[in-house]
C-alpha cells in the first residue's frame, strides 16, 4: 500500500508513524496538496492528504480513518482497551486533533490569503481556540502513562507530539513552548524514538 502526502502534514506524519509501530510495510509517496496539486489529483481526485492508496485501489482518506483500516489488518491497536483509559485517549486525540486544525487554519490564512483579505476577528478566534486546545493538552498530557520506548507509545502518545512538532514549525510565534511546559517535554521525548526520527516532519 501506499501512503500519499509530506510529512509536514501531522496528519500524513501521524498515519507514516502509526503504520510503521503496527510493523505495517508501505510505500510512502511524498506528493504535497499544494505545489504538485496536478500529481496529487491525480492520484486522489479529491486532493486530500493523507491518502492511503490499498493494494487493491481503494483510496482510503482521513487519518484517523486510515489508522482505523491499519489497525484491522494489522490485527492490533495502538488504543488502550481499557474502557477509562481508552476514553482518556479519546479525549487527549480530540485536543491534539483540533489544535492541528486550529494550527492548519491559521497557516492557510497566513499562506493562501492576500494580506488585505485576511480577517483579524476569525485569526484571533482560531488562535483562541489553538491555544485552548493546547491548554487542555497540557493538563491532560501528565496524565497518560511514560513513554519509555516504541513499544509503550499509544496513539494519544504519538498524535500529541506530532501535534505540537507541527504547531511550533509552523506558527512558532503564535503558541509558546514556556507556556506548555509539561507537553513541550512530552514531545521532545517522543520525537528522539526510532519511529518520529525516522519519519521527520522536515
Ligand atoms: N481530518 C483530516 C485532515 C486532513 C487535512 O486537512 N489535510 C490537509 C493537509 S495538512 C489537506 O489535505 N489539505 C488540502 C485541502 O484540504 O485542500 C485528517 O485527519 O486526515
Amino acid at each position: 500500500m501506499q501512503l500519499v502526502g509530506m510529512l509536514d502534514s501531522p496528519y500524513v506524519r501521524r498515519v507514516a508513524i502509526s503504520l510503521r509501530l503496527l510493523g505495517l510495510p508501505f510505500e510512502h509517496r511524498s506528493v504535497s496538496v499544494f505545489s504538485t496539486f496536478e500529481q496529487f489529483q491525480a492520484i486522489n481526485p479529491v486532493v486530500k492528504a493523507p491518502t492511503l492508496v490499498c493494494d487493491d485501489g481503494t483510496l482510503l482518506m482521513d487519518s484517523s480513518l486510515i489508522i482505523d483500516y491499519a489497525e484491522t489488518i494489522a490485527d492490533r491497536s495502538l488504543m488502550p482497551s481499557d474502557a477509562n483509559d481508552r476514553k482518556h485517549a479519546l479525549q487527549v486525540l480530540g485536543l491534539a486533533l483540533a489544535a492541528c486544525e486550529k494550527t492548519v487554519q491559521i497557516v492557510y490564512e497566513r499562506k493562501l490569503r492576500p494580506l488585505e483579505k485576511q480577517h483579524a476577528p476569525w485569526v484571533d478566534r482560531v488562535r483562541n481556540q489553538l491555544a485552548a486546545a493546547y491548554a487542555g493538552l497540557e493538563a491532560e498530557i501528565r496524565k497518560l502513562p511514560a513513554v519509555a520506548d516504541e513499544a509503550s507509545m499509544g496513539q494519544a502518545a504519538l498524535t500529541s507530539a506530532v501535534a505540537w512538532s507541527f504547531t511550533q514549525l509552523v506558527i512558532p510565534d503564535v503558541i509558546a513552548p514556556a507556556d506548555y511546559p509539561s507537553l513541550a517535554a512530552f514531545a521532545a521525548n517522543a520525537e528522539k524514538l526510532p519511529a518520529l526520527l525516522a519519519l521527520p516532519q522536515v
